[in-house]
């Protein structure tokens, strides 16, 4: 059973926990006293970043069915609360605070970093352990909570990635950076240039749109006038599309880099030719590892072509409930110990946290449109 939370459903959630005996206080539900335990996923489930983030959760629905089908964790079934944050800080505290009056025990979430920062704030007053599959700003785990953890990198890693992949296999002189003005697109932006500038690169532009622009002529006139060897944009693809068309009808021609933010199919749909030829650093192809087989039929099977993110938010509930299972209960410390402290096979292979929450290694590659797909570079 999976029930959406959002600002419309409120009520309905709200007349559910009511109803369920000692489930109006966190306190009293998530020590799970009860015959259900409540987990959740928040990602953008609505607004122009609503496709990656309902791939993401979708992937987190497919673990709690393997889980429930098993008979659940800790001999009780599991409720998958979905939260939408509409990629907005404001709505994703206000998510937060309604899913821990709910008595979610652990969080997978949010999608944006800009998002997940504020939020897992309230997570770890409440004490709910909170992993994203997705968001990643340095800070998200850099606050020294406890009980926040991602299964993805951070953007330190993939903005040094992209340069040194500039740097040494592009051999560019004459860069042009542009970002959304995010916590993610300007921080990713940052490292980028950081990693740039460390080996004699001066950036020919660096600017910044606000995330909610959609014209983009402007800009991409002055980069074009830069004459640069690439221009990298740390952002979403929502506004990567438009601006990498925008790009090409103004004649600049050189090639795109970007992040995570852009390899979802929607920036391939959007852009067509325009995007051939774009880079952006991501993980590994999950198609190369042996252990994620299981779950890309299972998904395909079910949803369809799994978004970037899909099989992360899978693997980082099964993490979540793996933990709740194998230290017998939902208390925080207890789960944030675990979790610290023992390795994790994933769908993606085995992993296992540092003290900040963050996983250990590196593992970011250059990825390229080519014929109307993402590929990594060889
Ligand atoms: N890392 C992809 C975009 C999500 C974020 O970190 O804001």
């Amino acid at each position: 059973m999976a029930m959406k939370l959002g600002k419309s459903l409120f009520s309905i959630l709200l007349a559910t926990t009511l109803a369920l005996p000692g489930c109006g206080r966190r306190e009293e539900s998530a020590k799970v006293a009860a015959s259900e335990i409540k987990m959740a996923a928040v990602a953008p489930l609505t607004g122009s970043q609503a496709k990656i983030g309902t791939d993401m959760v979708l992937g987190t629905e497919i673990a709690i069915e393997e889980w429930n089908a098993r008979g659940g964790v800790l001999g009780r079934k599991i409720i998958l609360l979905k939260g939408d944050d509409e990629a907005s800080p404001k709505q994703a505290t206000s998510v937060a605070r309604d899913l821990v009056d709910q008595g979610v025990v652990g969080v997978v979430g949010h999608f944006n970093s800009g998002c997940t920062i504020p939020a897992s704030t309230i997570y770890n007053d409440a004490k709910v352990i909170c992993i994203t599959p997705a968001a990643t700003n340095p800070l998200v785990t850099g606050r020294g909570f406890r009980g926040m953890f991602r299964v993805c990198g951070r953007d330190d890693q993939q903005g040094n990635a992209a340069a040194r992949f500039a740097i040494d296999k592009l051999h560019v002189k004459r860069v042009a950076i542009l970002h959304d003005k995010t916590t993610y697109g300007q921080g990713l932006a940052d490292e980028f240039k950081k990693t740039l500038k460390a080996n004699g690169i001066q950036p020919v532009y660096y600017a910044g749109v606000p995330k909610e622009e959609t014209d983009f002529r402007a800009v991409v006139t002055a980069i074009r006038d830069t004459n640069p060897d690439i221009w990298y944009f740390g952002g979403i693809y929502d506004q990567g599309g438009p601006l990498v068309n925008q790009a090409r009808q103004v004649g600049l021609t050189a090639p795109l880099m970007s992040g995570d933010g852009l390899i979802d199919k929607e920036f391939i749909r959007t852009t067509g030719k325009n995007g051939e030829g774009a880079y952006m650093t991501f993980g590994p192809d999950p198609n190369k590892v042996p252990t994620a087989r299981d779950f890309l039929a299972k998904y395909r099977a079910k949803y369809g072509e799994p978004g970037p993110y899909s099989i992360y938010g899978y693997d980082a509930m099964n993490i979540l409930l793996t933990a709740i299972q194998n230290t017998g209960t939902a208390d925080f410390n207890a789960l944030a110990d675990y979790m610290h402290t023992h390795p994790f096979d994933t769908a993606m292979g085995k992993l296992e946290f540092d003290p900040k929450g963050d996983i250990k290694g590196s593992y970011y590659v250059m990825w390229i449109v080519t014929n109307g797909q993402f590929a990594v570079v060889e």
